[in-house]
């Protein structure tokens, strides 16, 4: 079991998709353990981004994602970080496939709508920068309807 730090972006909180969003995690069989819509400041967006520092865009990208408010999530189940970053499908909107959430909604690559950890240890990081007041442990009894 694994949990993944999942965020709906400025565009995507702008375009009214949040529901929209949380309804494909939901609907897959994902337990939903966090959640808040925060205003990131441009700390947290720079360390959340700290990987792509020196990328040109890089400066462009904190400023977008400190535009407005994210929603922040943290979905719990097998394999979570895979099957989440099959939902959400690859960077580029215009690339990834219909049934995926950038396939159907996006175009372009700076406005992707959402981020999905891309491994254990970030998605560990990245649980600890956007909830250091830590996630919910609860037991959803459909679960066992998911899992046989
Ligand atoms: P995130 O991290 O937001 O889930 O997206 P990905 O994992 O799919 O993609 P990424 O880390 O390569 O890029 C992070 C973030 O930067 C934006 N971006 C990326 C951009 O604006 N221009 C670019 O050329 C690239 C590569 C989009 C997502």
């Amino acid at each position: 079991m694994q949990t993944t730090y999942i965020m709906v972006k400025p565009d995507g909180v702008q375009r009214g998709l949040v529901g929209e969003i949380i309804q494909r995690f939901e609907r897959k069989g994902l337990k939903l353990v966090g959640l808040k819509q925060i205003i990131p400041g441009e700390k947290i967006a720079r360390e959340h981004y700290a990987v792509h520092s020196e990328r040109p865009f890089f400066p462009g990208l904190i400023k977008f994602i400190t535009s407005g408010p994210v929603v922040c999530m943290a979905w719990h189940g097998k394999d979570a970080i895979s099957v989440a970053r099959n939902l959400i499908g690859p960077t580029n909107g215009r690339e990834a496939l219909p049934g995926t959430i950038r396939g159907d909604f996006g175009m372009d690559i700076g406005y992707n709508m959402i981020h999905g950890s891309d491994a254990q240890e970030t998605a560990e990081f990245e649980l600890g920068l956007w909830f250091p007041e830590g996630i919910n442990d609860w037991k959803q009894d459909s679960q066992s309807w998911v899992y046989e």
